[in-house]
């Protein structure tokens, strides 16, 4: 049977053009999106309903015939499965009740019971295995640990993730308690994510960059790896995808550190330098600055062509550094798939 070409590449297959998908593929930057989350009411209305959740996952498939979909839905999911309350403040982003004590991390709920709020998570995962295209790869995906523990210790987005780092340093077992909390829960998330039809997860560090030294194995390296044993033992042949971003120079030797099927990088590393250090390690993914989805034009092509061309020798999925933003342009998108695989 022939295999999806995203499996093929995550297989290690070297392809001829690589298949493609986009970081934050469904978003504000379709109008097709707006008008369905203006219909769900508010964003978390939108992920816990599952049929608009697989309307806005199919929405860029039948606009633009990407090669994956990623499951809609948020890493922040998972500690509101905890017990930690959330919401998004319009403009701002999102908000949670804060854990830094021993007391506040025992409230929280066992990971048996994340199912009970997580079950409408699973049914999109279902719709969408039912009505997707045949040769369209579902991705199903989580938080990882460090990255979802920087909300729940700050209670919202920061920059330099300093609530985070100043637990870890005043009271280490709450801390690694936490952590530990979150890897258990994150197994049994992605455990039933993938009982419901995720073909392949993504584990989804986006704050990895600010642990340092010892501090990016321990909670960076150690949980992913944690994560992806427990789910290659349950699940033999699901690949999975690692995006510890801003990873920089330690991007190197961590397909075989967290045991992923594929490395995504970020655009802080060039392509033929992840080639030549990361990439022989496995398939990688990403890299082209989302900015170009902004601003377009010649230079848009020129560095798409730049990493198509660089990866060319082993396998490579196509996309970009991190996310697309609200300000991008549905066309430059279309530029961008056309250039990928045209060249
Ligand atoms: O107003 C809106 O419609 C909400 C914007 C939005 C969207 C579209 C948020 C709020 N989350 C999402 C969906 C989402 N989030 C997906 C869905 C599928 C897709 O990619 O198409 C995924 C995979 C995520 C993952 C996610 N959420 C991450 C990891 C990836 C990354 O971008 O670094 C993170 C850090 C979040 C938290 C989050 N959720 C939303 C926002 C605005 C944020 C970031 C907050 C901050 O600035 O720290």
């Amino acid at each position: 049977m022939t295999q999806k070409t995203i499996l093929r590449a995550l297989a290690g297959e070297t392809l001829d053009t690589p298949p493609i998908w986009m970081m934050r593929q469904a978003g504000r930057y379709l109008p097709e999106y707006r008008a369905t989350r203006a219909q769900a009411g508010d964003f978390l209305s939108l992920c816990y309903n599952s049929e608009l959740a697989a309307e806005v996952t199919l929405q860029p498939i039948r606009r633009y015939g990407f090669d994956a979909s990623i499951l809609f839905a948020d890493i922040l999911l998972l500690p509101q499965a905890l017990g930690a309350d959330l919401w998004f403040v319009t403009g701002e982003g999102p908000r949670l009740s804060t854990i830094t004590t021993p007391d506040e991390l025992k409230a929280l709920k066992p990971v048996e019971a994340i199912h009970d709020t997580l079950n409408p998570i699973y049914e999109t995962v279902k719709i969408l295995s039912r009505e997707l295209p045949s040769e369209t790869t579902l991705i199903g995906f989580a938080g990882a640990p460090w990255t979802v523990a920087t909300y729940m210790i700050a209670g919202k987005g920061t920059p330099d993730q300093g609530p985070a780092h100043a637990l870890k340093d005043a009271d280490k077992p709450t801390f690694e308690a936490l952590l530990d909390l979150i890897t258990d829960g994150t197994i049994e998330y992605l455990s039933k994510q993938i009982d419901a039809g995720a073909e392949v997860i993504k584990l989804f560090d986006s704050w990895a960059g600010s642990l340092k030294g010892d501090d990016f194995l321990n909670y960076a390296v150690k949980p992913a790896a944690k994560i992806t044993a427990a789910l290659k033992a349950r699940y033999p042949d699901t690949p999975i995808i690692a995006f510890p971003r801003g990873a920089g120079e330690k991007y190197v030797g961590l397909h075989a550190d967290i045991g992923a099927d594929c490395i995504a990088l970020d655009d802080g590393v060039t392509a033929p330098w992840a080639a030549a250090h990361v990439q022989t390690g496995g398939c990688v993914q990403g890299n082209l600055k989302s900015s170009h989805m902004v601003t377009g034009g010649d230079a848009l092509v020129t560095e798409t062509r730049a990493i198509v061309d660089a990866f060319k020798g082993g396998p490579h999925i196509f996309n970009l550094g991190h996310g697309i933003t609200p300000d991008a342009d549905p066309d430059n998108v279309q530029l961008m798939i056309d250039t990928v695989r045209g060249a």
